[in-house]
């Protein structure tokens, strides 16, 4: 086969290899591998064949038997492929290892999953905490198991899996490296010092968040677009959204909210990702209620809910409100059977494409969000309107009683606003409490 233009540029075609070992299923492999495919893809490479071996456990060396990566060397001669991308995780000397065999000139490039995750990272980071994030990752993953290239390596295979900031760095030595990592952090530190100002200046504001969360792809862009017409870029491809965005809504009591997208997980996210990204990730976990998006037309929707729910729990996030949106209800018929680990009571399926389901969606939302707050009786002399002016910006007023000694207020409040209004808390005004029983 040969490679095949895409848009203009050469999309390089590459073998996917995967291992059936201790734990890994061969359907769970044959998934995986769809996966690894749709990743390539998205790095804009493209699949010349796959190869997989049933093995106790990899081989310390090549990862995959003497035997196989003699069967793959020939693969990768007949096809002239020159990229060999593997669903595992693979060490610095795997990799020089399996090149060095499968190609004596070095023509060969091999790859990992994460260091293929990362270069779709590096293609779309926009921020400069994604990008430092990107860069960090890298050095610390990437360039390790590129040492000892040639910088034309980078040229090969159309240069998927060294893109990115850390791409300058190939012929770095290590120390240069090690000085890039230490600045790298620090300049992170300070980009999450800013991250957490904001963060604080959102918690000021007493409204509630909503973290936007779910698979790769299961449409939560779409989504938050829909409801906000946020203009986030919404596509077919893995990994699209990297940087959180965050926007207002207004739920139908006028109380208003924020909603923030998030970056997408994936089964087998490697920690050290997860370690590089957690300040993005942790917008999980500052959030009132996680409304996880799921495709629910993908047969693999179980199991894509199992890898969500567990790195919400890993990132600290397991005990918060989580409403469902079963999305995509357009591609399948409907009462199609729910996933089995979903509460139905917070389910609803929706299409984020057509609009259907997303005003049963709010309205679940806006449930869940009321559950975590109270009716509350709050008094402001005359002095205090401002104050009173803050708690209308951030609860729903239910009614307002003007009195002597200054206005009454019942409002349905969070646990924030309470907080933050907590010295204006009263009891319910006498003269009212024959009318409020
Ligand atoms: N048929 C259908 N397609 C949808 C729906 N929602 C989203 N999509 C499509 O699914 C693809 C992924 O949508 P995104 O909104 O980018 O998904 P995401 O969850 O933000 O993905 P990442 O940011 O890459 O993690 C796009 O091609 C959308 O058009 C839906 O309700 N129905
Ligand atoms: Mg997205």
């Amino acid at each position: 086969m040969n490679d095949i233009l895409v848009g203009g540029e050469q999309a390089v075609s590459a073998i996917l290899v995967g291992l059936i070992t201790r734990g890994i299923d061969e359907h769970e492999c044959e998934i995986s591998m769809d996966e690894l495919e749709r990743l390539l893809d998205t790095a804009g490479g493209t699949v010349y064949a796959r190869m997989v071996q049933a093995k106790d456990s990899p081989d310390v060396r090549t990862c995959i038997g003497s035997g196989k990566v003699e069967e793959l060397a020939s693969l990768c001669k007949d096809g002239g492929v020159s990229l060999v991308v593997f669903d595992c995780d693979l060490s610095p000397a795997q990799i020089k290892n399996l090149e060095k065999a499968l190609d004596a000139d070095g023509n060969i490039r091999v790859l990992d999953r994460s260091m293929l995750i990362l270069d779709i990272f590096a293609l779309h980071a926009t921020s400069a905490e994604g990008k430092l994030q990107v860069e960090l990752a890298q050095l610390k993953y990437t360039i390790p198991r590129l040492f000892g290239r040639g910088t034309e390596m980078s040229r090969l295979g159309g240069g998927i899996g060294t893109r990115g900031p850390g791409e300058s760095k190939l012929e770095s030595d290590k120390r240069h490296i090690k000085r890039r990592i230490a600045a790298l952090e620090e300049d992170i530190r300070a980009l999450e010092a800013v991250r957490a100002t904001q963060r604080k200046q959102r918690e000021k504001s007493g409204l509630s968040k909503v973290a936007v969360a779910g698979y790769t792809n299961a449409g939560k862009s779409t989504l938050l677009n829909a409801l906000t017409g946020a203009g986030i870029l919404a596509e077919d491809k893995l990994f699209a959204t990297l940087d959180p965005t965050t926007r207002k809504f207004v739920l139908p009591d006028t109380t208003e909210i924020l909603l923030t997208d998030t970056v997408g997980f994936i089964r087998n996210l490697p920690h050290h990702l997860i370690s590089a990204f957690r300040s993005t990730l942790e917008e999980v976990l500052y959030a009132d209620v996680i409304l996880v998006v799921l495709d629910y037309s993908d047969p693999e929707c179980d199991a894509q809910l199992a890898v969500t729910t567990q790195l919400i729990s890993e990132l600290g996030a397991g005990e918060k409100p989580i409403v469902y949106a079963l999305n995509k209800c357009d591609r399948i018929p409907h009462g199609t059977m729910c996933p089995r680990d979903v509460d139905r009571n917070r389910a609803v399926e929706i299409s984020a494409l057509t609009g259907e389901g997303l005003d049963a969606l709010v309205s679940v939302l806006s449930e869940v969000i009321r559950e975590g707050k109270r009716d509350t009786w709050f008094r402001f002399s005359h002095a205090d309107q401002g104050r009173a002016s803050q708690l209308y910006k951030n609860a729903s007023v239910l009614r307002a009683e003007y009195l002597e000694d200054g206005v009454y207020l019942l409002a349905t409040v969070d646990k924030k606003t309470m907080g933050m209004l907590a010295d204006y808390i009263t009891e319910a005004p006498e003269l009212l409490d024959e009318e409020l029983v």
